[in-house]
């Protein structure tokens, strides 16, 4: 496959610690991939799915102990603590060398050894990076020929360069007690065992496309984020496009993908997505802020997916795409979880294999952090900047988190080192996407805490700097969120499509477009200026949704100063004079 003597002596140094029956490169041919899925069927890895309701369409289910990221067992290995910094999980690389070839010894003992050439990006492009995954599970291999770009082009087009990212994956026995996801990001590589769960084991996801590469952007001043990139068509035909961060299971993919409420369909208002995860951003020739999605499909969060909520996820979903961990319909063998529609299956299995009848049972059928692997190209409305390398100029960053309360529904920060402060300040409640309990408020700077792949006080830094490079030509940067609560623990706003209202007004701001009233935490709509007409939202609620409770903001900046304090000298100036600002404008 390749003469590429750094790839050639890599994967001969794994071979001789995994020991496998044989090896194989995976070259991108859909001849490959469909051997590899009838290989899985028979062995059990997969399950085929009614290919007439549902086209190229699989089943996994999961290790019950293997279901989500696991933060407390992923590990940032440099030579010093320092470079991790205060929020990771520190290894010296060694002793974690040492620990995982010690687990990974034999582990691929009678396996072959896939060995999947892959780039973050489109290949050849400037912009994108080039990686190669080993791994012992098939699984493995169809997921990443999804999420990424596989085969035989991308290994030519790395010729005998060095600079590539190593992945091995070990599934190992699944055990949670020796499972690791460790990165090197000093000599470029990614070690995962114990695991079979996507974001553990998709190395060009998380720990490629942010951990390492957040490290590389940081020397070579870009930016590489946990971002949705959508674009706005106003109804003159121009479009406008914006990255927003939410932490996982916060509605990245929801609002990637949003369908304009009827209104703004008929003004002529479109929906373009670009990424529903991951962003890359680089300034460009002209200055500006430019993004790329480097990822090729969708590891999208199946419960809550509905023909009401999200119908382009839906049938983005509904052909080539692999499902973990949801519910089975044994009577005509299609895929269901909650919240997707009103009639669950009677006769089906849960996630976990077990007979299920979704009529009666009382215990969910999908998996909280059930997942679908699609396509991108299966996404009705793909931009097509998708597959532009230039990527698109971005007119606005917006950090947000899920928040019952305190959080206004939107507000735009005063300027770039105060936005930038703004997404330092980040906390939301923990969803089911990582392993742990659900629902703790949790600090999430820019929805990075589990990814950014060294210290993140620097990265603080970094963030700032670029500002400072990207001067007058910086986007404005907005803070939203879509969870707040009322008395009664309900939703106040209605989300999902509706939140083009919202997107409608930060694009406005940028514009110059309207007003807007100065607060202490930033600058919040005029009542009027966000559009209600048939939300089914009244003046007041969106009056409670905007209010600022200075009660809450005071205990919110306690705990902002707790949470810097993990950060001691590391900290940049800047966001301490942003912090103080923020604590005298509260006490006026
Ligand atoms: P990751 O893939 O884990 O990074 O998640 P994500 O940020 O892409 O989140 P996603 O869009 O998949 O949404 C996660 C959950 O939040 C789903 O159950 C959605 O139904 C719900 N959700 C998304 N957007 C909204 C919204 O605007 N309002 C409300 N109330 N719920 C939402
Ligand atoms: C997330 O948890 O933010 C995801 C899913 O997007 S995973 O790939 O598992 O990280
Ligand atoms: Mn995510």
């Amino acid at each position: 496959m390749t003469k590429n003597k750094s790839v050639l002596e890599w994967i001969q140094k794994i071979k001789n610690i995994v020991n496998p029956k044989n090896m194989v490169w995976i070259d991108g041919s859909e001849e490959q991939l469909e051997n590899l899925r009838k290989q899985a069927c028979m062995n059990g890895e997969i399950i085929k799915l009614n290919q007439e309701k549902l086209p190229g369409c699989y089943l996994r289910r999961t290790n019950p102990n293997d279901v989500a990221r696991t933060e407390s067992r992923t590990f940032i290995c440099t030579k010093t603590k320092e470079a991790a910094g205060p929020t990771n999980n520190w290894w010296d690389p060694e002793f974690a060398y040492n620990k995982l070839y010690g687990i990974a010894k034999d582990s691929y003992k009678g396996k072959t050894m896939y060995i999947i050439p892959y780039s973050m990006g489109i290949p050849n492009s400037p912009f994108s990076k080039i990686g190669i995954e080993i791994t012992d599970s098939i699984y493995t291999v169809l997921n990443m020929a999804i999420m990424t770009r596989v085969g035989k082009d991308i290994i030519d087009a790395l010729s005998d360069s060095n600079n590539w990212v190593r992945g091995l994956h070990a599934s190992c026995n699944i055990d949670e007690e020796n499972r690791y996801v460790c990165h090197f990001p000093e000599d470029n590589t990614i070690i995962s065992v114990n695991s079979c769960y996507g974001g553990n084991v998709l190395l060009g996801k998380k720990c490629f496309a942010l951990r390492i590469a957040s490290y590389q952007a940081e020397k070579e001043n870009w930016l590489a984020e946990h971002m949705l990139i959508l674009g706005v068509q106003n109804p003159k035909g121009e479009i406008k496009y914006i990255c927003a961060a939410f932490p996982s299971a916060c509605g990245k993919t929801n609002l990637a993908m949003l369908i304009p409420p009827e209104i703004y369909k008929k003004k002529g208002y479109k929906i373009w997505c670009i990424g529903d995860d991951i962003a890359w951003l680089r300034i460009g020739k002209d200055g500006r802020l430019w993004a790329i999605n480097p990822e090729n499909g969708f590891f999208g969060v199946a419960p809550g997916t509905s023909k009401k909520s999200n119908p382009n996820a839906l049938q983005t979903a509904s052909s080539n795409t692999i499902f973990t961990n949801v519910v089975q319909n044994l009577d005509d063998n299609t895929v269901w979880w909650e919240g997707l529609d009103n009639n669950p299956p009677e006769n089906a299995l849960d996630w976990k294999g077990n007979p299920w009848n979704g009529k009666i049972s009382n215990e969910k059928g999908a998996h909280p952090n059930s997942r679908f692997t699609s396509p991108t190209k299966n996404c009705p409305c793909l931009g097509k900047e998708f597959e532009n390398p230039e990527g698109v100029p971005i007119s606005a960053i917006i950090f947000g988190g899920r928040r019952q309360h305190t959080i206004p529904l939107v507000y735009e920060t005063f300027d770039w080192n105060h936005g930038v402060f703004t997404g330092s300040i980040i906390s939301s409640e923990s969803t089911a996407a990582s392993t742990g309990k659900v629902g703790v408020l949790t600090h999430n700077p820019m929805a990075m805490m589990p990814f950014c792949g060294y210290n993140m006080g620097k990265y603080f830094a970094h963030w700032i700097k670029m500002g400072e490079l990207l001067g007058n030509k910086a986007p404005k940067i907005f803070n939203v969120n879509w969870f707040k609560t009322d008395k009664n623990g309900n939703f106040m706003w209605p989300g999902f499509g509706e939140n083009l209202r919202v997107i409608e007004w930060i694009l406005n701001r940028c514009e110059g477009k309207v007003s807007a009233k100065e607060t202490p935490i930033g600058f919040v709509p005029l009542l009027e200026d966000i559009n209600l007409q048939e939300s089914g939202v009244s003046k007041e609620t969106l009056k409670d949704l905007l209010e600022i409770d200075m009660k809450l903001w005071h205990q919110e900046t306690e705990d902002i100063e707790n949470f810097y304090k993990k950060f001691d000298n590391c900290l940049p100036k800047q966001l301490q004079h942003e912090f103080d600002k923020l604590k005298k404008r509260l006490k006026k």
